[in-house]
């Protein structure tokens, strides 16, 4: 029997325009708050799961790649096709790779249904796809794809990339097309009681920069 497999956007956003990326990396530096609310919710409880692009991959530090306590699944067109193998040493040494948005979901069902130890999703952990712009379409496509955590960065930055879904300007998003999908901001204690954390109310400060934390749901 499959699993169904239920897939979160994670991703920090401007408001003006959704950028999310400037020249390979990040639009802005030191929102240190920032990505350790991302690293503390894409790792809470076990066998959780990070799926992300190429570009993405090669944006995070060597230091923290792969994100630690996580299992990391890395998509590229260039990587074999067909069913991604286990990475060879363990969840923490290397990526699983998958050449696809639907084989990485495919490895993840497999890994969910399978009891071995070693599979880092064995144990019904969470699916987080974090980025970029190509892997965040792909998975907006997806029914799979139910929730997004957006962190509505206000402050404007000059951006490359951008989230291909406008979302937290009002609390309903809809593609103007027949058949879109409605996205529906949830409550502050909803996000919290989801996240398993408390949530910080309005907007944040860091630096020069200001975001706020936002839980949204696709309502079908
Ligand atoms: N979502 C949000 N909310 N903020 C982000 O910055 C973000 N970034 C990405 C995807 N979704 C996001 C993609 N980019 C690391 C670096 C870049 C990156 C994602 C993660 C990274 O190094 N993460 C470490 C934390 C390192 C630290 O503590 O500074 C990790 O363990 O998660």
């Amino acid at each position: 029997a499959t699993v169904p497999l239920e897939l979160t956007l994670v991703v920090a956003a401007t408001a003006r325009d959704m950028g999310i990326g400037a020249n390979g990396g990040l639009p802005w530096t030191g929102l240190r708050k920032e990505m350790a609310y991302f690293a503390r919710v894409t790792k809470r409880g076990d066998g959780n799961a990070v799926i992300m692009g190429r570009k993405t991959w090669d944006s995070i530090p060597p230091k923290f790649r792969p994100l630690r306590g996580r299992l990391n699944v890395v998509i590229s067109r260039s990587f074999a096709p067909g069913l991604p193998k286990d990475p060879a040493d363990g969840p923490d040494a290397s990526p699983v790779e998958a050449s696809s948005l639907e084989m990485a979901l495919e490895y993840l069902r497999r890994a969910k249904v399978d009891s071995a130890a070693e599979s880092a999703n064995s144990r019904g952990g969470r699916v987080f796809v974090i980025g970029g712009a190509q892997i965040y379409g792909a998975a907006l496509r997806l029914v799979e794809a139910r929730r997004v955590l957006l962190t509505r960065v206000v402050s404007d930055f000059s951006c490359d990339t951008f989230f291909p879904l406008a979302l937290g300007t009002t609390s309903v998003a809809a593609d103007k097309t027949a058949d879109a999908p409605t996205w529906v901001q949830r409550s502050r204690a909803e996000h919290a009681a989801w996240i398993g954390e408390e949530v910080p109310d309005g907007v944040q400060t860091e630096g020069e920069t200001q975001y706020e934390f936002q839980m949204w749901e696709r309502v079908d």
